[in-house]
């Protein structure tokens, strides 16, 4: 039985990961954060005798050695990080402690423990490693890599480093240079499952509007559990190697809304420009979205489209969910969500 070692495993690609791996037979490890309140909405469903946590931190190098050397893994997903780009504006330092020193310090631990030549390592990268320019190149895996925020350059590093161990102790490490991907499991500060918990919100009368950034920013939008299967497939390749994953085609976080107040019964009317453009109810007249200043960021990657040629060729993987049908699994997954919501409201009122 193969044993798996992830961090991240509370995060969205964390939970969908451990199902996938259980599902093809692996004993699974999970590295849980000490949290307040529970973090584990998204894996209490699992029921597994062969999934395991443990309770750790990326910014503890003692914590992660010992864990792998009880674990002895043969392959690790290190998915963990303060992955907000938003709020790596907010917190800078430690970004780039976690998303940053913290592959090293999982890196560092497989080589002195003398696990370089045995575990398998996979990073998450990201498009935010892109400058996104609008009329930029379409990001294959030679394009330049020029980050925007606190979070790229943080991600940046973690890229090289597992660049550099490949090459300096022949460790089968790979970067998988994942676009946005997202579902009904997506943090509700992303903008896609901010949109669609609040066009399930709107269309039920508990929320009033919502409140947007960059209306124009495009990204080429994923179903994680489509990802999730690239990152498995990268530790299975004969090499150890870099893949873009990607769609392939990307919308405008406007395009985004349209598409998810139509499945709510909203035809969205666009007007004004810049923070003044507000998004109207055909029908009733009444604004649905507005621009705040308050979700813009420092510095913006305005445009990202990824090439998933090397991937779809090396291997065999290509994305199943379209961009519509993404899109209607996260608003309906939000009108239950939202329907609950509405209903413990009644009955505490009544
Ligand atoms: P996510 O939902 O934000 O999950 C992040 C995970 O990291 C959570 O389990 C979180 O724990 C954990 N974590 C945060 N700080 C930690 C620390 N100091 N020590 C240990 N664990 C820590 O992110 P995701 O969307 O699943 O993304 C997974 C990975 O892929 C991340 O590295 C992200 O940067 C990268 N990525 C994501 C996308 C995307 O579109 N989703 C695209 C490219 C790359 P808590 O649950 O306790 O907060
Ligand atoms: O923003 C714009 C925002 O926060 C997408 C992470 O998983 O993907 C994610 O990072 C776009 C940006 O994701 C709002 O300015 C407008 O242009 O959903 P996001 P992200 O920054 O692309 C990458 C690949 C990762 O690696 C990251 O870990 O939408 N936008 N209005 C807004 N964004 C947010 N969050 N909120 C708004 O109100």
């Amino acid at each position: 039985m193969k044993k798996a070692f992830i961090t991240g495993v509370t995060g969205q690609d964390g939970s969908y990961l451990v199902e996938f791996l259980l599902e093809k037979g692996y004993q699974v490890h999970g590295l849980q954060r000490r949290s307040a309140c529970s973090n584990q909405e998204r894996i209490f469903q699992i029921k597994n005798s062969n999934f395991f946590l443990h309770y750790g931190d990326l910014g503890d190098s003692g914590n992660l050695i010992s864990l792998l050397k009880e674990i002895c893994p043969d392959e690790v997903y290190n998915l963990a990080a303060q992955s907000d780009v938003g709020i790596s504006w907010k917190i800078p330092e430690y970004t780039g402690n976690i998303t940053g020193l913290g592959v090293l310090r999982i890196l560092e631990g497989l080589r002195v423990l003398g696990l370089a030549k045995k575990t398998k390592f996979y990073q998450a990268s990201t498009s935010e490693l892109f400058s996104g320019k609008p009329g930029g190149p379409i990001n294959d895996e030679n394009t330049a890599l020029e980050p925007q925020s606190p979070y790229g350059a943080a991600k940046l590093y973690g890229f090289w480093i597992t660049k550099i161990y490949r090459q300096a102790y022949q460790m089968f490490a790979c970067n998988g240079i994942l676009h946005n991907h997202e579902s009904p499991r997506r943090g509700e500060n992303f903008v896609t499952r901010k949109i669609t918990l609040a066009a399930a919100k709107i269309s039920l009368g508990i929320q009033d509007k919502l409140l947007l950034g960059n209306l124009l920013a495009k990204r080429d939008w994923g179903y994680a559990g489509d990802f999730i299967e690239a990152m498995w497939l990268m530790l299975q390749a004969k090499e150890p190697d870099d893949f873009i994953i990607a769609t392939g085609q990307n919308h405008s976080v406007k395009e985004f809304c349209e598409i998810a107040f139509k499945e709510v019964g909203f035809e969205i009317i666009w007007q004004g420009e810049g923070v003044n453009e507000r998004g109207i109810d055909k029908k009733s007249g009444k604004v649905i979205v507005e621009v705040s200043a308050d979700f813009f960021r420092p510095a913006e990657v305005e445009c990202l489209l990824g090439d998933n040629s090397k991937a779809r060729e090396k291997l065999g993987w290509a994305p199943k969910t379209s961009f519509e049908q993404l899109v209607k699994i996260m608003v309906q997954s939000d009108l239950i969500k939202a329907k609950k919501e509405l209903q413990l409201k009644n009955f505490k009122n009544s």
